[in-house]
């Protein structure tokens, strides 16, 4: 018993321990580097689903034709994937610039929106009908918010590092991804793939991509070596 109880408390601390380990501190960034890339996609492109607007057409069908955007490829380059560096424990400071996630046309603008634990992420209804986003955390509390017409806005805070799906109560095919990281150093993806980190200590570290859909949501790491003022690149390529 005695034995059991001792391991008790050792797991105990080194459960405990990562929360100070992991704390990320930002501060004034001196000659700073940059990592630079692309995210490509291996294999042959799958065709978009349509999504079909079941509910609310006068406003949900307005503007383009809606696809689920889980897996958007053109010219072989993957939009909406998450870049990071995961093992970085000082740099610039955490800019505390609110996040916009809006639900316009009853889809989630933009698709994948990725920043720093703590950030005030505001999600807003423009559209001016009832949309009710539901998060599907599993290390944050989930929240699952009704926005009826006269509320135009709600802010969330994320403050553990997670990738979380939204979904719609109201509109099944609207769907978006919340992505909370323990430092600044993120970014997603634009229509030609490419991201860039930038104010970079030099050092090394490891980057990762993650994308919803790609390599069964397990992320792909790189080692990255950054030299003072200089680029750095770091290429990657996702199967499905
Ligand atoms: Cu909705």
């Amino acid at each position: 018993m005695k034995k059991g109880g001792v391991l008790a408390v050792i797991l105990g601390v080194s459960l405990a321990a990562p929360s100070y380990l992991l704390a990320y501190t930002g501060g004034d960034v001196k000659d700073g580097g940059s990592i630079s890339g692309t995210v490509k996609f291996a294999g042959s492109v799958p065709t978009p689903k349509k999504l079909e607007v079941t509910k609310d057409k006068e406003v949900c069908a307005k503007g383009a034709e809606k696809v689920d955007k889980s897996l958007v490829v053109s010219n072989g380059n993957v939009e909406y994937a998450v870049v990071s560096i995961t093992d970085i424990k000082t740099g610039k400071k955490i800019d505390a610039k609110k996040i916009n996630l809006d639900q316009q046309n009853c889809e989630y603008h933009p698709h994948v929106v990725a920043f720093p634990v703590g950030t005030p992420l505001e999600i807003n209804n423009p559209d001016g009908i009832l949309h009710n986003i539901h998060s599907y955390s599993k290390v944050n509390p989930t929240f699952n918010i009704a926005q009826p017409k006269f509320k135009k806005t709600v802010e969330v805070k994320i403050e553990k590092p997670e990738a979380i799906n939204v979904k719609c109560d109201v509109h099944g095919w609207m769907n978006g991804w919340v992505v909370a990281t323990d430092n600044p150093y993120v970014a997603v993806t634009d229509s030609s793939g490419a991201f860039k980190l930038t104010d970079v200590p030099a050092g090394s570290y490891t980057v990762q991509v993650w994308h919803e859909t790609l390599a069964n949501q397990k992320p792909v790491t790189m080692k990255v070596t950054v030299k003072a003022k200089e680029d750095a690149k770091a290429n990657f390529e996702l199967k499905k």
